[in-house]
């Protein structure tokens, strides 16, 4: 029930975004466009988001509690869905074992050579244009946005400093 719940609130969701934003936005107490805060605040965490459009817009591409080797390949929360993040989100919980960090890969299978990106819980990035990869020796690489292939949960210390967005 709970899931089935979440489930219609997000077709909401994605539905108000598409078509009637202004209108929508004018149901708020202020002016501002909701987005990445309201989608935080609207469901249960322990989940990573991404949209294929700015401020967590558009079409949810997915979402997922687990991670994902490959955005296009059934299975993991995203499928035929590389290439096309421009916001994400990660609302996840605490861990026991500290993976509480959500890494994006440009390439498949978490594949760091070609670079990553890191986004801790509980922050998200509204539009990821102008954001590059770095790999595994910190060297700048491919544009992030439209280009996300894998995601996975990682610990704070997997992450190098240059790697950090959000
Ligand atoms: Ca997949």
């Amino acid at each position: 029930m709970r899931l089935t719940r979440l489930a219609a609130a997000a077709v909401t969701l994605t539905a108000a975004l598409s078509m009637t934003g202004p209108a929508w936005a004018s149901e708020a107490s202020t002016s501002k466009l909701a987005g990445c805060s309201d989608v935080k605040n609207g469901w249960s965490n322990g989940n990573v988001f991404a949209f294929n459009q700015p401020n967590c817009g558009g079409t949810m591409l997915g979402y997922t509690r687990g991670n994902d080797p490959d955005w296009n390949a059934a299975g993991g929360g995203f499928v035929n869905d590389a290439n096309q993040a421009v916001s994400v989100l990660n609302d996840g919980g605490t861990d026991p074992n500290g993976l509480t960090v959500v890494a994006f890969y440009d390439k498949i299978n978490y594949d760091y050579r070609y670079g990553y990106r890191c986004l801790d819980m509980g922050d998200w990035v509204p539009d990821l244009s102008g954001l590059v990869y770095y790999r595994a020796d910190n060297l700048p690489a491919a544009l992030v946005k439209n280009t996300i292939s894998s995601h996975q949960w990682v610990t704070r210390s997997a992450c190098a400093g240059p790697s950090w967005m959000g």
